[in-house]
C-alpha cells in the first residue's frame, strides 16, 4: 500500500515557527512551507491545510520553548517526535537549527529515519518537575540570601508552591500571568516555563537578570506572558484588567491568570478589578493564594468571611475553594476556569487554601501578632507539604516510581546548581545603566 506520510518539521522560536516538509517517498520533494506565528490558531490552520492529520508526522527540536508544541499537536490527534540537537547526525560545525533550511533538513532526516526522538514528559511529570523546581529554587534563595548573594529580600513560598505551579503549568505560552509576591513569582514562572535563571540573576543584582539586575526581585519574561510585577500588594488587579481587555480585543483566545494573596483582597483595587472584569466579561482567572496570613496577622482577624471565594458572588462570577496544597486540585480548578474564560464566558475566582512554612519575609520573626509561632505547629503543617503529597499520589497511582521521583529531584538539583553558578559568574551592571533604566527607548 502506498505510504502517504508527509514529514513536517518545525523550527520553533518564541514568536514564530518555520515549517519544512518532506513529501512521501524516498525521493519526494523537500520544501519550505513558510514561516507562521507561533500561536495555536496559526498552527491549527497550517495543520488543517496540510491534509488529514493521520498522514502527518511532526517533529521539532527540544529547546527553550518546551513541550507545549508537542502537547498541542498530540491533542490535535497528530504524531509528533521531539528530537535533541545532539541526536541529529551532522558534520562537526554543521548546526541544524539556524533557519528554514534546517526545518527542511529536519523533515528530510525524519523521513529517512535518521532522527531519534527524546522522551517527552507527560503533564503529571511536568507538574512535578515544576513543583520541585519551585521548591529547590526557593530553598536555594533562602540560602543565597543568607550568604549575601541577593541584593534584596525574599518572601519564601516554602509550603505554598502548589497554587503558583498548578495554576500555570497548563496555560498557553501566550497567556498572561501576574505572579504573586510570595516566592517572588518563582512557582508561577516555573509553571509557565519562563527563563528561571534570569529570575535568579535578577535577585543577585547581576546584569544577566531579566531586568538587568536593577530591580532586585521583580523578574519578568514577556515571551512567556510575564510582564513584571509591582511592589504594592493589590496592584495586580487593575493591571490584570488591562491585560484582560487587551486579550479580549486581540481575539486570539488568550487568558490572564492573576495571583494574589488573601490579605491583598482588602484593597479597593480588588473591587474595581473584579467588577470591571465581570462587567466586560474579560478572560481573567483570579487566583487567591490564601495562606491564612497577611504578614503577621491571621486572616480570621482581618476578614468577616470564611472564604474569599464567596466575594465572587458580589460580581456575578463563579467562585470556588480548592485545596491549595494539592497541585492537581489547583490545576483542575484553574483549567476549568481558563477554558470557560477562553470561550468568552468571563472571569472566575479560584481560592486556594494553602500554607506558609516560613515567616512572612526571611529575617523577620515568625510572628502571629506579636507571638512567635511554635516550631511544633509548623512541623504539623509540614505533614501537608505539597511536594510530598504529590509525590505520594504519583507513586500510589503508579504514574511514577520512587526511583523516577528521585531522578527528577537530582536533575532539578543540578539545574539549580548550574543556575547559581551562572549567577555567581555574571557581572554586576555598569552604573551607567541607571541613566537608561527608567524609560524604555
Ligand atoms: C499597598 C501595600 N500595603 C502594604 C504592603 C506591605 N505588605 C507586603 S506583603 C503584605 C501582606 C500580604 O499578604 P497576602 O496578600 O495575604 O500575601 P502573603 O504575603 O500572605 O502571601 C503586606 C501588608 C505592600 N507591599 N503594599
Ligand atoms: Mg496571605
Amino acid at each position: 500500500m502506498k505510504d502517504n506520510t508527509r514529514f513536517v518539521a518545525f523550527d520553533e522560536h518564541a514568536e514564530w515557527i518555520t515549517v519544512g516538509i518532506a513529501e512521501p517517498g524516498r525521493d519526494g520533494r523537500v520544501w519550505k512551507r513558510g514561516t507562521i506565528p507561533n500561536t495555536p490558531e496559526a498552527i491549527r490552520k497550517m495543520v488543517r491545510k496540510l491534509g488529514p492529520i493521520e498522514n502527518l508526522r511532526f517533529c521539532y527540536e527540544a529547546g527553550p520553548c518546551g513541550y507545549g508544541l508537542y502537547w498541542f499537536l498530540t491533542e490535535l490527534g497528530g504524531k509528533c517526535d521531539v528530537i535533541a540537537p545532539t541526536l541529529i547526525p551532522t558534520k562537526s560545525g554543521d548546526r541544524v537549527k539556524t533557519d528554514g533550511r534546517d526545518a527542511m533538513k529536519m523533515a528530510q532526516l525524519n523521513r529517512s529515519g535518521e532522527l531519534t526522538a527524546v522522551w517527552v514528559p507527560d503533564k503529571a511529570h511536568e507538574a512535578l518537575r515544576n513543583l520541585v523546581r519551585a521548591r529547590e529554587f526557593d530553598q536555594a534563595s533562602i540560602r543565597m540570601l543568607g550568604e549575601g548573594k541577593f541584593t534584596s529580600f525574599f518572601h519564601s513560598a516554602y509550603g505554598g508552591e502548589a497554587p503558583g505551579v498548578g495554576g500555570t503549568t497548563f496555560l498557553r505560552k501566550d497567556d498572561y500571568i501576574y505572579a504573586h509576591h510570595r516566592g517572588h513569582g518563582i512557582p508561577h514562572a516555573a509553571g509557565k516555563g519562563a527563563d528561571l535563571v534570569s529570575f535568579l540573576a535578577e535577585h543577585c543584582g547581576k546584569v544577566t537578570g531579566s531586568c538587568k539586575g536593577i530591580t532586585g526581585f521583580h523578574g519578568c519574561d514577556p515571551e512567556h506572558g510575564m510582564y513584571g510585577a509591582g511592589g504594592t500588594i493589590g496592584s495586580a488587579f487593575p493591571v490584570s484588567v488591562g491585560w484582560g481587555l487587551a486579550a479580549q480585543k486581540a481575539g486570539k483566545g488568550q487568558v490572564v491568570v492573576c495571583f494574589f494573596g488573601d490579605s491583598s483582597s482588602g484593597r479597593g483595587t480588588m473591587h474595581e478589578g473584579m467588577n470591571m472584569s465581570a462587567n466586560w466579561k474579560l478572560p481573567i482567572v483570579w487566583v487567591c493564594e490564601n495562606n491564612g496570613m497577611g504578614q503577621f496577622v491571621p486572616i480570621k482577624d482581618a476578614y468577616p468571611l470564611e472564604d474569599i471565594a464567596s466575594m465572587a458572588a458580589a460580581y456575578g462570577m463563579p467562585g470556588v475553594v480548592v485545596d491549595g496544597q494539592d497541585v492537581v486540585a489547583v490545576a483542575e480548578a484553574v483549567t476549568a476556569a481558563v477554558d470557560r474564560a477562553r470561550k468568552g464566558k468571563g472571569p472566575a475566582l479560584v481560592e486556594c487554601k494553602c500554607l506558609r512554612f516560613r515567616s512572612h519575609v526571611e529575617g523577620a520573626p515568625d510572628w502571629i501578632h506579636g507571638e512567635l509561632r511554635k516550631p511544633e505547629e509548623v512541623e504539623e503543617l509540614k505533614k501537608r507539604d505539597p511536594v510530598l503529597l504529590f509525590q505520594k499520589k504519583l507513586i500510589k497511582q503508579e504514574i511514577l516510581t520512587k526511583e523516577e521521583i528521585e531522578k527528577i529531584d537530582q536533575e532539578i538539583d543540578a539545574e539549580v546548581e548550574a543556575m547559581e553558578k551562572f549567577c555567581d559568574e555574571s557581572a554586576y551592571p555598569d552604573k551607567d545603566i541607571l541613566k537608561n533604566a527608567v524609560y524604555a527607548d
